[in-house]
């Protein structure tokens, strides 16, 4: 026994339970080794009336250890559900006393009790959805016996964490403590069971009469995505509600089983799960040493262009008091509109009481002058893309921020290390790449330069996490992670397109087949075409693919979205301008050039062939990046590319796609710097 588990007699009947697996008291097989015999001795013991659960470190439990799926368990395996089988053998009453997060395994062990008791702070859900899983442990037998099945069935779709006030009202908890909930759980001592699996799912929904059950089941598979897009786990999890309103409890009680290991063995959670963990690595910088991130109490932004107004907002509303340095008054004007507009927004949307949005808008500061960033922390530049514009800002700012302010630009393309070199602070400077829109974009590239200090880079970590951002660390190289694969990737699309198949048909297999939430050429049109040309020119001037299809459209001023007509036309009548509508004359340019150019047609290639040709360059291109160091591991090209390019995450993202799909890029992933193999 390996004190997994801590027993302790209150003496009065009561048995307290301690789950003690820090940090987070995931129930692994190890703990529920140490649980299942620990509930069977309550259960045996006269003196023992109650047995309440409850968490060490201030929290109950984040469920199942995620690690153990990958392990095939044995017959002597312990899971949670065998823990909460013993608590249902057994006549004692169950308590759970919850504190911090009471979630997925954690949720379902606490439902298996008689009662449950959450501190105020404490919060609750069933978020296996999220992992491509179900709640596997009686979650979708035992929430829609305590909530109605309907209201359960959104829960768990959802995935949603839930505060404990919130749990109160739904009924999922019984009390709501500011105190200690091991203590307020005491008064449940020796009252009476109340087993959920002793109760019938009610479906929760009025006035539907006899075809209800299958009314609402049919509506909810037509509310999710299909199973080969996305939508694998929550129908799975649907069928499983449906058994919890159907049958009785045992018999659903195994159908969750039977679905569970479907899910638990399939590609798109362990695609989700890789994701899982790769988010979690991804402020360990192997090799950097530890030191102390320097406070980021104020910040500066320089531009109130739509980026910098973006990012001021992301300060903002992360609590950071923000001065935005713009000279021009009706950037100034459009920028606190802009402001004003978000946070009234969030206002009219109930996730912000009006008090709280003033005070954020008013924590935005406008100023023409860069002298009222002496006293700032960090400043993030947002200017105009053009490297003699920021060397100057640079010097400027070099000049008026006090030594310790980190000087961050929000390029998307240009040299970091010679951006700090017109600084004599090159340490202090690092790239803080966000993405449009950046109050509403989780991704941050954090670009280390060569000269960027463990510290800078430490406190720029920091930042990203103070943020609220999904912060990956790149290399200062051409378009470092994201942009540099997004190349590639509209390389191999617009190849697609010379050799004679339609940029609406590529769209559609990369968007409603493979999953991308945009297909590679409304993405060209939605970020500009002139920005591609703008910088395959300051890359030497070889276009996208063997034509210089993109020039020819910027010069016929098609730019995309912006210009209502780029690699495809936007009528503002239709889909408020935004739905990408096909255009004859985009694929007769086309054809002709690839015509002049003698490029074989084989406008027939198959959808699998798109998706192969389209997810390998995405591949080929991030192994690059990893051979180079650029991206430190497979794991962070592929989250890149799911929170900042809308990449499916049922795939993994690029780098696990390949492997899951036996594609080697070539040249492999090993990091020629390191040797250190990188796999995905
Ligand atoms: N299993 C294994 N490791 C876990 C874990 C889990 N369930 N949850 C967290 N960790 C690790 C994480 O990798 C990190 O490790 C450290 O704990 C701190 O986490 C049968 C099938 C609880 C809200 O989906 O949402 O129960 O990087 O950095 O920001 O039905 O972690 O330090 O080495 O995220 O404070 C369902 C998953 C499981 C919840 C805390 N449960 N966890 O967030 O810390 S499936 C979940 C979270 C299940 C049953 C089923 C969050 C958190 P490292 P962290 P945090």
């Amino acid at each position: 026994m390996s004190n997994l588990i801590q027993t302790a007699d209150t003496g009065d009947g009561v048995r307290v339970l301690t789950l003690n697996n820090p940090p987070v008291n995931a129930l692994s097989y190890a703990v529920c080794g140490e649980l299942v015999p620990a509930i069977a001795a309550a259960a045996a013991d006269a003196s023992v009336t109650t047995v309440i659960f409850t968490g060490a470190n201030n929290t109950f439990s984040a469920g199942a250890d995620v690690n153990d799926f990958a392990i095939r368990p044995t017959a002597e395996t312990k899971t949670v559900r065998d823990a909460i089988e013993a608590v249902e053998r057994s006549d004692k009453t169950f308590v759970a006393a919850i504190e911090g997060n009471a979630l997925g395994g954690g949720l379902e062990l606490a439902l298996a009790c008689d009662y449950r008791v959450a501190a105020t702070k404490s919060r609750v859900g069933l978020p296996e959805i999220k992992l491509g899983l179900l709640p596997g442990a009686g979650g979708t037998q035992r929430l829609p016996r305590l909530i109605g099945a309907n209201e359960a069935l959104q829960l768990m779709l959802k995935g949603e964490l839930i505060k404990a006030p919130d749990a109160h009202a739904k009924g999922i908890v019984d009390e709501v403590v500011d105190g200690d909930p091991v203590e307020a759980a005491k008064a449940y001592a020796g009252k009476p069971k109340r087993r959920l699996s002793q109760r019938k799912a009610e479906l929760g929904v009025a006035n539907l009469g006899l075809f209800a059950t299958p009314f609402v089941v049919a509506q909810a598979h037509m509310m999710v995505p299909p199973e080969e897009n996305g939508g694998y786990a929550a129908h799975k999890l649907i069928d499983a509600v449906q058994a919890a309103i159907e049958l009785p409890f045992e018999r659903g009680w195994a159908r969750e089983l039977r679905l569970f290991m479907e899910l638990v063995q399939s590609a798109p959670s362990a695609a989700l799960r890789h994701v899982f963990f790769a988010e979690r690595e991804l402020s360990k910088v192997p090799g950097l040493p530890k030191t102390e991130p320097l406070p980021i109490k104020k910040a500066g932004v320089i531009g109130a262009g739509t980026m910098g107004t973006g990012i001021a907002i992301v300060f903002a509303e992360a609590g950071i008091p923000v001065t935005v340095v713009e000279p021009k008054d009706e950037a100034v004007e459009k920028a606190r509109e802009t402001v004003f507009g978000m946070f009234k927004y969030q206002v009219d949307k109930g996730r912000l009481s009006q008090e709280d949005a003033w005070k954020r808008a008013n924590s935005i500061a406008f100023e023409s002058d860069f002298s009222e960033l002496s006293d700032v922390d960090v400043v993030v530049e947002a200017a105009f893309e053009s490297m003699p514009v920021k060397k100057e800002i640079f010097a400027k700012l070099d000049a008026v921020t006090k030594p310790d302010c980190i000087l961050a630009s929000n390029t998307s393309t240009l040299d970091i290390d010679e951006i700090a070199a017109a600084t004599k602070r090159p340490d202090k400077v690092l790239g803080l790449h966000f993405f449009a829109p950046a109050n509403i974009m989780k991704l941050l590239e954090i670009v280390r330069g060569k000269e960027t200090s463990p510290q800078t880079l430490t406190s720029g970590i920091a930042l990203g996490k103070a943020l609220r951002k999904v912060a990956v660390v790149s290399g200062n190289a051409f378009g470092f992670i994201g942009n540099r694969m997004l190349f590639a990737y509209e390389e191999q699309a617009v190849r697609l397109a010379e050799e004679g198949v339609t940029p609406a048909r590529i769209d559609d297999v990369m968007k409603n087949k493979f999953g991308f939430a945009m297909g590679p050429f409304a993405v060209a049109d939605l970020s500009g075409l002139d920005v591609y040309h703008f910088i395959s020119q300051s890359q030497g001037g070889a276009p996208l693919g063997r034509i210089p299809i993109i020039a020819k459209l910027v010069e016929q001023g098609r730019l995309g979205q912006k210009t209502q007509k780029g690699f495809f036309r936007y009528d503002k009548a239709v889909g408020k301008g935004r739905e990408a509508i096909p255009d004859p004359e985009v694929e007769q340019l086309i054809a002709q050039l690839a015509k002049d150019a003698g490029i074989p047609q084989n406008p027939n290639v198959s959808d699998d062939e798109i998706i192969a040709r389209c997810t390998r360059a995405l591949a080929d291109s991030g192994a690059e990046l990893l051979r180079t160091g650029v991206a430190l591991r497979p794991g962070d090209v592929d989250i890149v590319w799911i929170y900042g390019y809308g990449f499916p995450p049922h795939h993994g993202g690029p780098m696990h796609y390949a492997a899951e799909v036996g594609y080697m890029p070539e040249g492999g992933t090993a990091n020629a710097q390191t040797k250190e193999l990188t796999h995905a």
